[in-house]
């Protein structure tokens, strides 16, 4: 088993740096957890993140590791010898696994995003649409990879169930920021339930921000872009 000491630089708001603390949490590991201000970032932060200046940064031992995706597979190698394996062991399942991470942070969010903060109602509309393919489309990635079983990795939480787990908080909050539910008893029965029981774990309890916190947190945030921009076109007539 690797040691040394763990240093993670995250934001409370974050679901990329959830699905760290999720990790770190599910393999048993402590670590010194540094909240950044975004606003005013550390220059830890510049120092270790410098191409991309975000967080989640995990420093294992002075060296820095970036995006959220390649941390939890570091996590995953490096501390082998905790817990059950994230990735699945097979070279096939674990491709199919890093597939469909990477539509979570290519379509779902960007779905996410438009159904958000689209520019028009029409571009929301439009991102609400696509919203419900993308659920849609989990819901059968779900129904494949689990093979009836629990979790997206079968009967132990993995690698998907993480990523996608990381989200949950802001996904609960789809109705009350995007006007659609992510999660529907009717539509995608399997996810509802996986949904409830990801977030039953302790490594969900312990880490996930609370709903009505994130909520309330995008609509504020939401408010200031719109008067700013508000100010900026009324400083062009
Ligand atoms: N693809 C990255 C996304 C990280 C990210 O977007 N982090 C945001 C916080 S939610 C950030 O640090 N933003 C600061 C900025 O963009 O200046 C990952 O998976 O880790
Ligand atoms: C930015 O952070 C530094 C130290 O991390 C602090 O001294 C400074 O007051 C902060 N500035 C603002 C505007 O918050």
């Amino acid at each position: 088993m690797a040691g040394g000491e763990l240093k993670l630089l995250g934001a409370w708001l974050s679901v990329w740096v959830c699905r760290v603390r999720i990790a770190l949490h599910l393999k048993d590991l402590s670590y010194d957890y540094v909240e950044e201000d975004l606003e005013n970032k550390s220059d830890l932060l510049l120092a270790s993140n410098p191409v991309h200046k975000k967080v989640p940064v995990l420093i294992h031992d002075s060296k820095p590791i970036s995006e959220s995706l390649v941390i939890v597979q570091y996590i995953d190698e490096a501390f082998a010898g905790n817990g059950s394996p994230l990735l699945p062991a097979d070279p096939h399942e674990r491709a199919t696994a890093r597939f469909w991470a990477a539509y979570i942070d290519d379509k779902l969010v960007a779905a996410w995003l438009q159904a958000f903060r689209g520019k028009t109602d029409e571009e929301k509309l439009e991102g609400t649409r696509q919203l419900l393919v993308v659920v849609e489309t989990l819901e059968g990635a779900l129904r494949e990879c689990s093979k009836g079983k629990p979790f997206f990795s079968g009967d132990s939480v993995g690698f998907l169930d993480v990523m996608l787990g990381g989200l949950l908080s802001w996904l609960h909050g789809t109705k009350a920021l995007c006007g659609v539910e992510f999660f529907d008893a009717t539509k995608t029965p399997l996810l509802l339930a996986w949904a409830e029981r990801f977030g039953a774990l302790d490594a969900a309890k312990a880490t996930l921000p609370d709903v009505g916190e994130v909520v309330e947190f995008a609509k504020t945030r939401r408010a200031k872009e719109a008067a700013a921009e508000a100010e900026a076109a009324a400083a062009k007539n």
